[in-house]
């Protein structure tokens, strides 16, 4: 059989910078299988299918039945086992090897499923730019979304040619960061970049995340000395973006490190990632286990010690609203999501129900 017949429809040569680097871990989970198997790394998501990146190829394949059957849906950043027996036309993923971090946001409109921003991650920059797009509140959904994926945030400040004021706007988000970094860089003007560099080890991943225009892709590019990602003049217009980058990428720097380039998106939900609050708002954190009840929500406890550090001025009161709003968001969402679980439930039992109901109707008739 020709590889024509091989169910996947591309069988690419690697595009440039975007070689394979498994991590150690990843290496000795895959050791496991033996037989007609490869491993690879899923480098972009398309509509049905993936390109994924092995050792020396990359492959568009589909995911197996079996696994979608089960909820498995590979992201950008997955390690995955993909069976290849190209002499019966089967090329498919069929495992994800075990993810070390999962970076999710809550779907914007009515849907109350989270959507997958891509999966091993070591770190994320969550790039913004002096200007009109820093915005300490955003930076907070950024970084409740980051410390619940289990990787590590660092705030990038892009464009700081354009600000007379950008040491100021790296204060600012310094008062919200906590111990999270701030870097100040210029992608155009090739500032700063030896800063992001301390973050770029080899084995690591790190993920881009920030609004349309704000310089990700031109950030990738500095990186690797060549225009690998297209990107949008944003001062023709008006300073949005004007969403350039449309697919999650994947691609090997120089060094070693894996960087994954994502496309702006306009709002950012938090979804159910109640676990970064407490790290998104360390100060909160610290007080709260002065108040006097233990589940205290700091609205209008009595002897709540987090209200008073506000009233004493150790806390902002944008931040504690800042905190109240993203807590209610993410109970929000909660909730949606067991609603939506029990209705799946009571689907199932109905349906089960009728099937045990025609059985037993069946029955009746045969006698
Ligand atoms: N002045 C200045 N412009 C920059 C800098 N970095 C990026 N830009 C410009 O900002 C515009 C948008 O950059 P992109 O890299 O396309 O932005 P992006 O974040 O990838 O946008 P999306 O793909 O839409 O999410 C382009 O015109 C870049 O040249 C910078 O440091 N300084
Ligand atoms: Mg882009
Ligand atoms: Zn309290």
């Amino acid at each position: 059989m020709t590889e024509k017949t091989v169910h996947s429809s591309e069988t690419d040569e690697l595009r440039a910078h975007q070689e394979l680097s498994m991590d150690s871990i990843q290496t000795e989970t895959f050791s496991r299988y033996t037989g007609p198997y490869i491993a690879g790394r899923v480098a972009a998501r398309h509509r049905t299918a993936f390109d994924v990146i092995t050792e020396n190829r990359k492959f568009r394949v589909k995911t197996s039945g079996a696994l979608l059957k089960i909820g498995k849906i590979p992201a950008v950043g997955d390690f995955v086992v993909i069976l290849n027996q190209p002499e019966t036309g089967t090329r498919m993923i069929v495992d994800i090897l075990p993810r070390r971090s999962i970076l999710t946001r809550g779907a914007a409109g009515e849907g109350n499923t989270e959507q997958v921003i891509a999966a091993n991650l070591d770190i994320v920059f969550i790039v913004t730019a002096a200007g009109s797009d820093f915005n300490p509140r955003r930076l907070e959904r950024y970084l409740t979304i980051v410390h619940a994926s289990g990787a590590k945030p660092v705030i990038v400040i892009n464009k700081s040619d354009l600000a007379e004021d950008a040491e100021k706007i790296a204060a600012e988000a310094v008062k919200i960061a906590g111990k999270v970094p701030v870097v100040t860089i210029s992608a155009l003007k090739k500032n700063g970049l030896e800063e992001l560099e301390n973050y770029l080890m080899p084995e690591k991943t790190v993920a881009l995340v920030g609004s349309s225009g704000v310089g990700k892709s031109t950030i990738i590019n500095a990186l690797l000395s060549e225009e690998v990602q297209d990107t949008f003049d944003t001062r023709k217009y008006d300073e949005k973006g004007r969403h350039t980058t449309t697919v999650r990428q994947l691609f090997t720097l120089p060094g070693g490190a894996v960087i994954i380039d994502n496309p702006g998106v306009r709002e950012i939900q938090i979804g159910s990632a109640a676990a970064g609050i407490d790290e998104t708002f360390p100060e909160i954190a610290e007080f709260a286990p002065e108040c006097r009840y233990r589940n205290c929500r700091h609205t209008d406890e009595p002897g709540c010690a987090v209200i008073e550090a506000v009233n004493a001025g150790f806390i902002p009161k944008e931040r504690l609203e800042s905190y109240h709003r993203l807590m209610k968001e993410s109970e929000f969402q909660a909730e949606k999501e067991e609603i939506g679980l029990k209705r799946i439930e009571k689907k199932k039992y109905k349906w089960i129900g009728k099937a045990a109901k025609r059985i037993h109707e069946d029955k009746e008739r045969c006698r």
